[in-house]
């Protein structure tokens, strides 16, 4: 089996995850489930990039040391991208142990081939790019990335890496090797700057102390630059073994998927490194383009900041994901609007998408009693027409991502959605079954299923979590993914006999009115900017304190999952019982809430819970599960919920279980 390896670029931890960081890790996912449904063994790699000189000036106004202060941002990272269904096979740290190992490595192999040499460094340095700026690029005594934030004067002696000597290898492969650079844009600009001469760069700083320590036999006092660490984790999550010239079976890498403002890095100096190590190149560098905020970059320094997580929340992962895919084009750059979410919300997910299906199935259930039926052999050039638009889709969304074309492949799967949606105006099922055309009815309900079946293997990189549940509510086998690319042309194998389940409102419709978007909740990014205009704004070179008390304590205790104490009387004041679930359905106009009838022994009861999103109505209903049966009754949505059930998630938080028992008991039990 072909194997992916694909890799982002490692985030600063010094502020909090933003769009743009999530546009990046969504664009990678949705390349690495694609690459696992094209069959390929892939391997994903995200993570932090921790040594940076403004993690330690931040961690220091926590008043916590830089390592505890990174664990907490590592965590918020993590659980950010666990949150939006980033699949990574491994979430790197700098600070892990066996990057450490490779770095030191790496510098002693340069070493040894005598590419690393002392001299001094004397120059401005950017504490956001975390990288010294020539004297060229200085823009009104400014970094042209982070004009509200003061240059540094660095004079350091320093450890230099000989990038000098590598001008014309450089030129040559990127020449002879045309995927290296993607998209070609990139490219040019990439060249044009390697020809006008490339000068030795500083690999060490000699006045910080947080950083991977220089080899002892080489240096003590230094530490290794935070880009020359940071690159280095490629290799370490490809299984690099120090000492070895063979080392795992993933490199070298197929694609570094990274922000245009660190081409640079991956183009010049990140090869020049490998070239000089002798270890192979990585085959694409593709350097994506920057969401934006009316216009200006999503930058934490620059005070322009839209949370994603909040938008989850709010609308799902599954939304943001879709909405970032399409609104920002291939390597280009895309503004985010909340405006614009929402239209791509009520128009393509809850309109094109969710109705289709929903209408689909409601027919399959009222015309064959939810039973999909089989092929009856009487096809119209109508259901053609509807196979050619999914045949074409799959084979030109299957061209257009191997591109990492990404937004034109939805573009392309969206034309099946608003074939399949014309095909049922075309062949009005409602008229067939009042005209008693049965088979034909049977025809034109199979077709649609079939679509709508190819259609969800096709999304399901893009939105994994309604894909599945899709597929779940057509009752097809397995998951979505679980279907090869090639093989979804045949996915029609499928379908015959299996039971559809009617389901709610896959994405309930979005009141702009009503809904927080409205709030202002939501414009934290326009409120920064105004603030910013308004001469408020914080100031940049002033680190910002941004940890929760509460945080804090936790990461010096170093038990991060202990929550406090709590004393035997306390618990005794829970009343915890054992309740057998009779009656489960979706609350109407949320896609969260299901309203569960549980009967505990002496009464039946109602609670409402938030797991619709892991469990369909029907498969609660006869479960035997713990409640919190004294919890002081309260309305959710205007329903009343008398108790609380208890549930848990799964190790990868993707998936939530439920707390049940495991041997029958009656029904109002108590559990102590
Ligand atoms: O550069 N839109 O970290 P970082 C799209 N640690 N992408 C954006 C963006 C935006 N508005 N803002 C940032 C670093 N990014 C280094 C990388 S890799 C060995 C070391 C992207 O936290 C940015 O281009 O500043 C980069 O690819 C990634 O987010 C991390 O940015």
């Amino acid at each position: 089996m072909a194997k992916f390896y694909i890799t982002t670029a490692i985030d600063y931890v010094n502020g909090n995850p933003h769009l743009g960081h999530a546009y990046e890790k969504i664009g990678a996912d949705v390349i690495a489930r694609f690459k696992r449904l094209a069959g390929y063994d892939t391997f994903f790699l995200t993570g932090t990039d921790e040594h940076s000189l403004n993690v330690a000036r931040q961690a220091e106004a926590e008043g916590l040391s830089p390592k505890e202060f990174c664990d907490i941002m590592a965590g918020r990272f993590k659980s950010a991208w666990d949150k939006l269904n980033i699949s990574y096979d491994r979430f790197i740290r700098t600070t892990d142990r066996d990057h450490v190992a490779t770095v030191q490595d790496v510098v002693r192999r340069l070493n040894e081939r005598g590419y690393i040499d002392k001299g001094t460094y004397s120059g401005y340095y950017c504490v956001s790019c975390e990288r010294f700026i020539e004297e060229s690029d200085i823009v009104e005594g400014k970094c042209p990335l982070h004009p509200s934030r003061e240059l540094e004067w660095v004079e350091e002696t320093n450890y230099f890496f000989a990038l000098s000597k590598f001008q014309e290898p450089l030129l040559k492969h990127i020449r002879e090797n045309p995927e290296f650079i993607l998209p070609a844009s990139r490219r040019n600009e990439v060249v044009n700057r390697i020809k006008e001469g490339l000068q030795d760069v500083s690999v060490s700083r000699s006045t910080l102390t947080w950083g991977v320590p220089f080899p002892k036999e080489i240096d003590d006092s230094q530490v290794v630059y935070v880009w020359f660490d940071a690159l280095i984790n490629y290799l370490t999550g490809a299984g690099y073994v120090p000492g070895r010239d063979e080392f795992g079976k993933r490199w070298p890498a197929d694609l570094h998927y990274i922000g245009k403002d660190i081409t640079w890095f991956h183009c010049v100096i990140w090869p020049a490194t490998l070239m000089a190590a002798d270890i192979p190149l990585p085959k694409t560098v593709f350097g994506h383009g920057f969401v934006t905020f009316k216009g200006a970059k999503m930058s934490k320094s620059e005070g322009v900041v839209v949370d994603p997580l909040k938008v989850v929340d709010s609308l799902g992962a599954d939304s943001l994901r879709y909405y970032l895919m399409k609104a920002v084009p291939h390597g280009q750059d895309g503004d985010f609007s909340f405006e614009g979410l929402a239209e791509a919300y009520n128009s393509d997910l809850a309109n094109d998408l969710g109705n289709l299906v929903n209408r689909t199935i409601s027919m399959v259930d009222k015309y064959f009693k939810g039973q999909v039926p089989s092929p009856t052999g009487v096809s119209e050039p109508l259901d053609d027409e509807l196979r050619e638009v999914g045949q074409s889709a799959v084979r030109n969304a299957h061209k257009k991502m191997e591109e990492l074309d990404l937004t034109s492949a939805l573009g392309d799967i969206w034309t099946l959605i608003t074939a399949a949606n014309k095909y049922i105006e075309d062949a009005a099922p409602w008229v067939l079954a009042r005209e008693g055309k049965k088979e034909r009815l049977a025809t034109v309900m199979l077709n649609l299923v079939e679509a709508i079946a190819k259609g969800v293997v096709m999304l399901s990189p893009f939105i994994p979590e309604a894909s599945r549940k899709i597929w779940y509510v057509l009752g097809l086998p397995g998951k979505p993914e679980d279907v090869r690319w090639d093989e979804n042309l045949e996915v029609a194998n499928l379908l015959p006999g299996i039971k559809v389940t009617k389901t709610g409102p896959l994405f309930p419709r979005l009141d702009m009115e009503t809904s927080d978007f409205a709030t202002g909740e939501f414009r934290l990014a326009e409120l920064a900017k105004e603030k910013k205009k308004e001469g408020k704004a914080k100031k940049a070179d002033s680190p910002e304190k941004n940890l929760r008390s509460a945080e804090k304590e936790e990461a010096k205790k170093g038990e991060a999952d202990v929550k406090d104490l709590i004393s035997i009387n306390d618990f005794a004041k829970l009343d915890l019982r054992v309740a057998e679930i009779v009656e489960a359905e979706r609350v109407e106009g949320t896609d969260k809430l299901v309203r569960l009838e549980i009967d505990l022994g002496t009464e039946k009861r109602q609670i409402v819970a938030g797991i619709a999103q892991y469990y369909a109505a029907d498969e609660l209903v006869g479960k035997h599960i713990v409640v919190v049966a004294n919890l002081e009754p309260a309305k959710v949505r205007g329903v009343e919920s008398r108790g609380m059930l208890l549930a848990g998630f799964t190790e990868d938080r993707k998936e939530l279980t439920l707390i049940t028992v495991d041997k029958p008991v009656p029904n109002g039990s108590k559990v102590s």
